[in-house]
């Protein structure tokens, strides 16, 4: 079965609804951000579980904020930083076999643009419909991060498997609760691209289905009810903490396999500040000990 794609052929949308309650438009439909979330984008995101804002930022930004992470990459790289406060960095190969940073944390600690760009006005109605007293946790959990997907030998990061993100609020011993994560992409990635991949409607299953509907990041296959999130260069996505949701290895390999993201530390409560004393959490242990599984068995195969 194909996986279908979710934002494809609609025009974008940012006209409010006049009637009553909001209509849900398709799954296909890419919006754009306005001032404020209109009623149909609310009704949308509550009933998928995920949204599209179309090119939020502009082609110079997008190519500023490459830049900022090439430059932290070329800042650890030289330190030999291994991780940042606590969270690990994922360190692989790039296109030429050199040493590639495909996870990074906390970057706005490190990349005065980038903590501005976070605060800019435009991402403001994004921020308030979190919740009104949402802030920008740059220090908090993982802070904002970048990840670079590459599918070359050696590549520590091609895809990502099967999970939801409020799995992570239980190794910090609370229930989850409602929250969106926000993503800025940076690459264009089409279906056959390989990228992101969600279940519609999966953030309003019960917790069985939070917690055993796949094996958490173990689980890779398709599956039939998952679509495709298509991306240009700077469109803003969101998704419910609750979504199952994964990352398709590309089919290409070299560069033309990168894919890169940007999620958005938008906390609705206080998480403890983060420093250079703070403790690795237990489940960036489980993902070290998976990743080294996974490079034995590379080495194993070859
Ligand atoms: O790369 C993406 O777009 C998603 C990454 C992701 O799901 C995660 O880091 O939890
Ligand atoms: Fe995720």
């Amino acid at each position: 079965m194909q996986t279908q794609t979710a934002n494809q052929a609609t025009p974008s949308r940012s006209t409010p609804s006049t009637s009553g309650a909001a209509e849900i438009l398709p799954i296909t439909t890419r919006f754009e951000l306005g001032d404020e979330i209109t009623p149909e984008q609310h009704a949308f995101l509550d009933h998928y579980g995920f949204i599209i804002f179309s090119q939020v930022a502009k082609a110079d930004e997008v190519q500023r904020i490459a830049q900022e992470l090439n430059e932290i990459e070329a800042k650890w790289l030289a330190e030999g930083r291994r991780e940042v406060y606590g969270i690990p960095i994922f360190r692989g190969k790039g296109a030429e076999g050199q040493p590639f940073l495909q996870r990074l944390p906390f970057t706005s600690c490190f990349s005065e643009y980038l903590h501005g760009f976070l605060r800019d006005p435009r991402f403001e109605p994004v921020r308030r419909m979190i919740g009104e007293h949402t802030h920008i946790g740059d220090h908090e959990m993982d802070g904002l991060v970048a990840n670079r997907n590459l599918n070359v030998p050696g590549s520590a990061y091609p895809r990502l498997g099967w999970h939801t993100d409020g799995l992570r609020d239980l190794f910090y011993l609370r229930m989850p609760k409602r929250m969106l994560n926000v993503g800025l992409h940076l690459d264009r990635v089409q279906r056959e691209d390989g990228g992101l991949r969600v279940i519609p409607g999966s953030h309003k299953q019960g917790p069985l289905g939070f917690l055993f509907r796949k094996v958490y990041f173990l689980s890779h296959g398709e599956d039939p009810h998952e679509v495709a999130i298509e991306t240009q260069p700077g469109d803003l996505t969101l998704h419910d903490g609750r979504t199952w949701h994964r990352v398709e290895q590309s089919p290409h390999s070299g560069l033309r396999s990168l894919r890169r993201t940007l999620y958005f530390p938008y906390l609705t409560e206080q998480f403890p500040t983060k420093n250079d004393d703070s403790k690795t959490p237990l489940y960036h242990y489980l993902g070290r000990a998976l990743r080294a599984g996974k490079r034995v068995t590379a080495r194993i195969k070859r």
